[in-house]
């Protein structure tokens, strides 16, 4: 049996590997693994606590506020980076505003997160996957002083760390640091992140495609004529793909970085601008594909390139397998 190597162990084994390795970021990657430690015990007793499942602002039968557990995950990651003294600030899919920690400990806080604290919560209540999506920056403000907006507003090429959290059949964290992609499972036994998945890489071709077939007849002609090679032989695999659809960005994702696969979620009438969010969803994500050998792209440009102006701007997202992705890109191109 190899040897168990835990979340910590690892960071500490591979901090060297950080340019600036004085232990912070260390810290901030372990500050998210406790926080969605927390999320991972509420949610697996969301069928059992009303308060997880009700809509914000409805009372429970105590009189309590109840607290959509996407609120309450929210809450339990902005406060493991406010007391982590790592974070001089944050952007949530949950705050119309960023938050600027107002603590001197904070103000010195080399880093910023933006986060989606619970992506695909309307699933809970059908007990299917959600997740946590993490991108980690240097500030750019100067050290002791508030965070400002340009500190969110960084292109994705910037990030220093990215990540997710998959509380699926098991809870997982997955995360890059620009030295590859190494996935670890909660251990619920012993409270532990362990190494399950080293070095992860993305197949670089698959056969399963992921998008809502519903607005295929509001896309654009080469996507109708992507999805078409998919579901044809004329696919490298002589026999259609499967299409496969979670309707949850984090599960969709990890399934087609370990078996190979494309997610594909373009911009359609409902949602011109597309519907994922660039800084919080599709630039993590786009790191950890890019650092597995995948690619995500707006369909035509490189995700990690676009320059953000707004912190909730949406972009189209395709993120793949290289060869599903060149493939795409050839038909929305012609
Ligand atoms: P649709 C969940 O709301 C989410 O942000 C992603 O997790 C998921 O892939 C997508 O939206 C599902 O959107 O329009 O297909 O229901």
């Amino acid at each position: 049996m190899s040897k168990l190597i835990t979340l910590n162990e690892f960071i500490q084994t591979n901090q060297a590997d950080f340019p600036f390795a004085t232990g912070e970021l260390s810290r901030l990657l372990n500050d998210i693994a406790v926080a969605s430690k927390i999320v991972s015990r509420d949610v697996r007793k969301a069928g059992l606590v009303d308060h997880i499942l009700g809509a914000q602002g409805n009372q429970n039968v105590q009189g309590e506020d109840q607290q959509k557990l996407d609120v309450v995950a929210d809450e339990a990651f902005i406060k493991a980076f406010e007391q982590g003294g790592e974070v001089c600030g944050i952007a949530s899919e949950e705050n119309d505003d960023f938050v600027a920690f107002k603590s001197e400990q904070a103000k010195n806080g080399k880093y910023v997160v933006l986060f989606d604290p619970l992506d695909g919560s309307s699933n809970i209540d059908v007990n299917v996957s959600i997740g946590t999506i993490f991108s980690i920056y240097r500030r750019i403000s100067p050290v002791g002083t508030e965070a400002t907006l340009e500190d969110m507003l960084q292109p994705g090429t910037a990030q220093v760390a990215a990540g997710y959290v998959l509380y699926g059949s098991s809870t997982m964290l997955v995360y890059t640091t620009g030295k590859g992609v190494n996935g670890f499972t909660l251990d619920p036994s012993i409270g532990e992140y362990c190494l399950s998945h080293p070095s992860m890489k993305m197949p670089e071709n698959g056969r399963l495609y992921a998008m809502n077939e519903g607005n295929i007849f509001e896309c654009e002609e080469g996507l109708r004529k992507y999805i078409n090679y998919c579901q044809s032989r004329e696919n490298q695999t002589g026999m259609p793909y499967s299409g496969r659809y979670i309707g949850s960005l984090v599960a969709d994702f990890h399934r087609n970085l370990i078996k190979g696969g494309i997610y594909i979620y373009p911009d359609v009438l409902s949602a011109p601008e597309g519907k994922l969010r660039l800084l919080y969803e599709c630039n993590p994500l786009a790191f950890i594909a890019e650092q597995a050998g995948g690619l995500a792209t707006t369909g035509r440009k490189r995700i990690l390139e676009i320059k953000p102006e707004r912190l909730h701007q949406r972009t189209p997202y395709y993120t793949g397998s290289k060869l599903m992705m060149e493939k795409a890109m050839e038909c929305l191109a012609k």
